[in-house]
């Protein structure tokens, strides 16, 4: 299928600078941003190697000096805390991995405001110290209604405690809209410029992962890029039966479109990778959420599954329930490490008992024979042990993948998201589907815009009568 789908062709002009993001007309190279031994690309008549490999320097001088001190704040203090301000794409990878690789964190207090909720933007305001926090704006269009107005409450919290002359020590931005950053008072020495081909949601590895080089340093971060890099390279030569993002794209199609089923959990068990399932959310279903193939034409099968997940073992504790028992089939990833990165307690094999444990009794259950057995051996009487039957048998023969890594180290890491970007990719190809564009979340975004402008307007008819209904009570309530 993966053949037939002219997946071999599909791999090479993604990595080579097609333009894939075909509604965008962009091209689609995250890869580039990790190659381990950088060769030119071409995009529009241009090399971007040599511009990616300065930048990634720019980064990484600024990263060095942040932490060792020597960037100082406007009255002269090291910088305590960063605020990185964006949200989706500029916000999800950075704080994922951010959060992911803590054990590797240095001093620097990492916050993360993505939301318009202003109470959120409040909370934070009062940890801060103006004259030691570092705010990062992170926005690739720099139009973003929720990070311009995070951005514009920040600066002014801030130039109520300091003069214009101190933004400049402490705002920096990551754009590809320079005019806007500029408009902002950003200094230029303080831009960390993106391009428009790298999407959004794959963009950790370039400048909007300035939050993650800052929390642990260019040298891990640059393990990060490696990992991914390494990731890339097995997906680009492997065969396909030996190709893991291949082999585990054809399992999610062959579950999705021949089994029908709806979700796939995805159950790390580890704690540092508690909000992966989040992360892999948007990667995945904002990649794979379309409803028209490639030439516009309505599909007439499943794309995209449905993404959900928490890290084990609380989620056996919650949801597991279901996936043993319920009606409906779950494949689930079960995404574990062999060494933990703290010895000295004796959590690790109970940990790992428990992953092995799930997918064990996920595939081969518990049958009416042995239920019977245990039961009896319990000292339950004929009678009590056929009451109780139907409910204790688990059917099993329920799918689950094991992504079994040595160890969560930043290369790792690195190698396992890029994993699932080519996994996406995959998915697309087979489905017929262009997985890079988002236009389903044009439309909230322009209807809130319209809203937003009808709060001071006395006739709303133009609405539908709930929408109508709810404004008016918002009104009323806000009065
Ligand atoms: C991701 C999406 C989306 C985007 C945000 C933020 O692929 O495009 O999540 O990242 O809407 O956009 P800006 O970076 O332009 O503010």
């Amino acid at each position: 299928m993966a053949s037939e789908a002219g997946l071999n062709d599909a791999i090479e002009d993604y990595f080579t600078g097609g333009k894939i993001n075909e509604t965008e007309d962009r091209a689609v190279l995250h890869t580039a941003l990790r190659q381990l031994n950088p060769k030119s690309i071409m995009v529009d008549g241009e090399d971007i190697t040599p511009k990616i490999q300065a930048v990634k320097k720019q980064m990484y001088d600024f990263s060095d000096k942040v932490i060792s001190g020597n960037w100082k704040g406007h009255t002269g203090k090291k910088i305590s805390h960063v605020v990185n301000i964006g949200i989706g794409g500029s916000d999800l990878g950075p704080a994922m991995v951010t959060e992911a690789l803590e054990f590797y964190r240095n001093h620097l207090q990492m916050v993360f405001i993505s939301n318009v909720e202003g109470d959120h933007v409040e909370e934070v305001i009062q940890k801060l110290d103006p004259e030691t926090t570092l705010f990062l704006i992170v926005s690739k269009t720099f139009t973003t209604q929720e990070t311009v107005t995070n951005a514009n409450t920040l600066r002014k919290w801030f130039l109520n405690h300091a003069p214009v002359s101190a933004i400049s020590n402490h705002f920096v931005a990551i754009s590809t809209n320079l005019e806007k950053v500029t408009d902002f008072g950003i200094a230029e020495g303080n831009i960390f410029p993106m391009n428009d081909w790298v999407g959004g949601r794959f963009s950790l590895w370039s400048t909007v992962g300035l939050s993650i080089c800052l929390a642990v340093g260019p040298k891990h971060f640059d393990d990060l890029l490696k990992g991914a890099g390494k990731m890339d390279q097995h997906f680009r030569t492997a065969v396909f039966n030996e190709n893991i993002p291949v082999i585990l794209a054809l399992i999610t199609v062959w579950y999705n479109n021949f089994w029908e089923v709806e979700t796939e959990a995805i159950i790390p068990y580890s704690q540092y990778l508690r909000n992966l399932p989040s992360y892999l959310q948007q990667a995945i279903m904002e990649s794979n959420g379309k409803r028209v193939d490639r030439s516009g034409k309505s599909v007439d099968y499943h794309t995209g599954n449905i993404i959900w997940g928490a890290s084990g073992t609380n989620a056996q504790h919650a949801f597991f329930q279901l996936m043993h028992q319920g009606t409906k089939m779950i494949p689930a990833d079960f995404i574990g490490f062999a060494q933990p990165l703290n010895e000295g307690n004796d959590h690790q094999d109970k940990l790992m008992s428990n992953f092995f444990a799930q997918t064990q009794a996920l595939m081969l259950g518990k049958n009416e024979e042995t239920v019977r057995k245990e039961l009896s051996n319990q000292g339950k009487s004929p009678a009590q042990i056929e009451a109780l039957l139907p409910f204790k048998i688990f059917e099993g023969n329920r799918p689950s993948n094991t992504l079994f890594i040595e160890q969560l180290t930043p290369s790792n890491l690195g190698s396992l998201i890029a994993l699932y970007e080519h996994r996406i990719f995959v998915q697309g190809v087979i489905w017929n589907i262009f997985s890079y564009d988002q236009w389903g979340v044009e439309l909230g975004k322009q209807l809130a815009n319209n809203i937003l402008k009808d709060f001071d307007k006395e006739k709303l008819d133009h609405h539908d009568s709930s929408t109508q209904g709810l404004i008016q009570h918002y009104k009323k309530l806000r009065s």
